[in-house]
């Protein structure tokens, strides 16, 4: 069972045959220690939930057809110490990196979805700061464990709607498909975000013609 609310690299398609695009996009996860971020990543990569998963930082490319296009994620499965100055820092790199973020807290533990806020804060100010459009999902994951829950879906989706990002509660334990639907929508999402930026940048181009031709002709 999966709870949604609906609310975007540098350009890295690739021209295929035809039309046909071959989409990249760069993924950051994000979120507090033990929240289920590499679960997450492992069921979307193998289909499968292992039960552990060590403390590691690692990079995975991820390549499949969705909806007949080639689509290619780079997912960055980042680790965040819990405690310490450190907590919910988001480095540079990140932010440069990604075309979007999955912000991932545990439903059955309050000091994640604290964090998720703090991030979702940092994400605001740094993609103001670099006038980046990368999308955000928040993702209320561990849905299984209803009896351990500490923050309520509404608290959840009320966070996603104040900060414009999607919203998804899931169990990356339970199912696939609710894990596939995070990363389908946030797909969806860096796909019109550079649909946006084309357009803008395509006006910006015509701003720009149409003041040299009437410039020119003031000078005239
Ligand atoms: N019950 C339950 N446990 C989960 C779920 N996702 C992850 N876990 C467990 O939570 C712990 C932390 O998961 P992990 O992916 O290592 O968290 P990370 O530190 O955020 O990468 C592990 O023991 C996982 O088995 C879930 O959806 N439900
Ligand atoms: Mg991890």
């Amino acid at each position: 069972m999966v709870v949604q609310v609906n609310s975007r690299t540098r350009q890295s398609s690739k021209a295929m045959d035809g039309n046909q695009q071959k989409v990249e996009a760069n993924v950051v996860l994000l979120g507090a220690e033990n929240v289920g971020k590499s679960a997450l990543v492992v069921r979307f990569l193998t289909r499968r939930f292992i039960g552990e998963y060590g403390d590691i930082e690692s990079i995975y490319s991820h390549c499949d057809k969705i909806d007949g296009r080639d689509v290619c994620f780079n997912i960055w499965d980042s680790f965040c110490p819990q405690n310490g100055k450190e907590a919910g820092h988001i480095s540079d790199r990140q932010l440069q990196w990604a075309d979007g973020f999955i912000l991932v807290y545990s439903i059955c533990d309050r000091e994640s979805f604290k964090v998720a806020r703090q991030q979702v804060q940092r994400l605001r100010q740094a993609k103001a700061k670099l006038s980046s459009t990368a999308p955000v999902i928040i993702v209320g994951n561990k849905r299984d464990l209803q009896h351990r829950r500490a923050v309520s879906s509404e608290e959840g989706r009320l966070l996603a709607l104040s900060a414009d990002c999607g919203f998804f509660e899931i169990s990356a334990a339970e199912t696939y498909h609710g894990v596939l639907m995070v990363f389908h929508e946030l797909l969806d999402l860096i796909r019109e975000a550079r649909a946006l930026k084309k357009g803008a940048a395509g006006l910006k181009g015509i701003v720009r013609s149409m003041s040299a031709v009437f410039g020119r002709k003031r000078t005239e």
